[in-house]
């Protein structure tokens, strides 16, 4: 009798590990993100560790810059008995292979910042998502640049609008699209507007396509610069310092905020003024609580969320990002 119970004990035991991962211990997720070196996605990692240490639950961080990597790092992700992902993904095409991934390793998944994109081209709405409001992000980026173009009393007429793109990844689409408005709104000609596309969105990427652009337009003596995040703006501005655009002749704001604050360290100003500040913490440590409670008590998370910004100066970035 007695062996017999130690039996049925150990094929529970045996049975429950294998079949629910989490049952043989602390939960496990992923974090997958493309651009690990990014100081956005550092920040998202830092947030959702947080989140593992107050909760109790392991975060599993993988550098998912390509395809490849991601489906490797599911599969990773399953052999360590994770119960589930959040991924910020390199290329939102690749939303139904990752989804097919997680349904055939049983992993739950949820997006984050970089929303899946379907066969059809439109989100995927199976897929739970935590993103930027990123239109309204965008218009706020050039309103501020336009509110610095006043104070100095630029004549938007006359200034050239380094438009940088990405186009391929909507949610930046979104954001450059929403600048575009306000510069227009602000004065800022149709004709003016210089699409400068990046390959890569880093700062060398935006460095490229801004030397392009300003080598071709030597007319214009005046730049604001816009873009996807901090780093498609800090290339272009570093393009325009190589071509002796100093901070009196180019205004320019990013997004995401963590880039800027090295930027506003500087002692010397420089053309990058501001930068819409995003909650790097709603993005990490949400999404990761979001998921563990998922796994824990089946609690699936809403299906859409959406973050909003702040702007952050040389003035308010110590009291915004807690610097002292
Ligand atoms: C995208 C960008 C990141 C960050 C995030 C919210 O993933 O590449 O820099 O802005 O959206």
């Amino acid at each position: 009798m007695k062996k017999g119970w130690i039996l049925f004990t150990a094929c529970m035991l045996l049975f429950s590990s294998a079949v629910i991962p989490w049952a043989a211990g602390r939960v496990k997720i992923g974090f997958i993100v493309k651009q690990p070196d990014e100081s956005w996605f550092q920040d998202e990692w830092k947030y959702a560790e947080e989140a593992g240490r107050e909760y109790g639950f392991e975060v599993i961080k993988i550098g998912g810059t390509d395809g490849e990597r991601v489906l490797n790092g599911i599969d990773n992700l399953a052999a360590q008995g994770a119960g589930g992902f959040v991924i910020c993904p390199p290329d939102v095409k690749l939303g139904p292979a990752i989804e097919a991934k997680s349904l055939s390793t049983g992993l739950k998944v949820m997006s984050v910042d970089d929303r899946f994109i379907g066969p059809d081209g439109k989100p995927m709405g199976s897929i739970p998502h935590t993103g930027i409001s990123a239109f309204n992000i965008g218009k706020l980026a050039g309103e501020t640049i336009a509110a610095e173009a006043r104070k100095h009393r630029w004549d938007m007429g006359k200034a050239g609008f380094l438009k940088m793109t990405y186009d391929q990844l909507p949610t930046i689409r979104e954001r450059t699209e929403g600048a575009t408005e306000s510069l227009i709104a602000a004065g800022l000609p149709q004709t003016h507007i210089f699409e400068s596309p990046m390959k890569t969105l880093d700062i060398e990427g935006s460095f490229n396509a801004a030397h392009i652009t300003i080598t071709k337009h030597p007319d214009i003596e005046r730049w604001v610069v816009a873009g996807g995040n901090d780093n498609s703006v800090l290339g272009a501005i570093r393009a325009l310092e190589g071509q002796q655009f100093g901070p009196d002749k180019v205004i320019g704001v990013g997004i995401n905020g963590t880039e800027a604050v090295s930027e506003f360290q500087k002692r010397d100003k420089t053309a990058f003024v501001a930068s819409i500040l995003l909650d790097a913490r709603r993005h990490g440590y949400d999404t990761a609580k979001k998921m563990y409670l998922w796994i824990r008590n089946g609690k699936e998370p809403e299906k859409i969320t959406w973050t909003s910004g702040t702007v952050m100066t040389r003035d308010n970035y110590k009291t915004l990002m807690g610097i002292h």
